[in-house]
């Protein structure tokens, strides 16, 4: 069955192959959503992309993606750490959520260890680079079923 996924990225993840390419690597959003959605078509998955600095803007696209999608991969990006308001409308969803981070969140700093997201997630993915996106889909569709 065709399946339609909603990929969200958030704050200063536009900035991705312009610097810190140590942390984050050298593929800039554009490529990396590129190779997902190549992937993903060829499993028959569409896939909607959204990004935003912007902590309501999120809010919003999470609101619309209810029975719009079937599931959502959310780099939530720094408000991983602090934003209630984000796990409220991924919980308001009731859609099936992987938390997905470039790196590994668990072995940077210590305000980094915590997230607001996962608990209202189905699990995360972090540490895998760009890769990270194509297991957090992979997972995803696993559990769709
Ligand atoms: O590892 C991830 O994917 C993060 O979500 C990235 C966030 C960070 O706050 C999270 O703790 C983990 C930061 C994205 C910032 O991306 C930049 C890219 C290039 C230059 C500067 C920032």
């Amino acid at each position: 069955m065709s399946r339609t996924i909603l990929l969200l990225n958030g704050p200063n993840l536009n900035l991705l192959g312009s610097r810190e390419p140590e942390v984050y690597g050298s593929d800039t959003l554009a490529d990396i959503v590129a190779g997902l959605r190549e992937y993903a078509t060829g499993m028959d998955v569409r896939l909607i992309d959204f990004q935003s600095n912007i902590e309501g803007e999120l809010v919003d696209r999470l609101h619309e993606a209810r029975g719009e999608v079937d599931g959502v991969v959310f780099n939530p990006g720094a408000f991983t750490h602090y934003s209630v308001a984000l796990r409220d409308a991924v919980s308001a969803t009731e859609l099936p959520c992987v938390e997905t981070h470039l790196s590994n969140t668990l072995a940077r700093e210590e305000f980094r260890h915590t997230s607001m997201i996962a608990p209202v997630c189905i699990g995360i993915v972090a540490g895998f680079g760009p890769a990270s996106y194509r297991i957090a889909l992979d997972a995803l569709l696993a559990h769709l079923g």
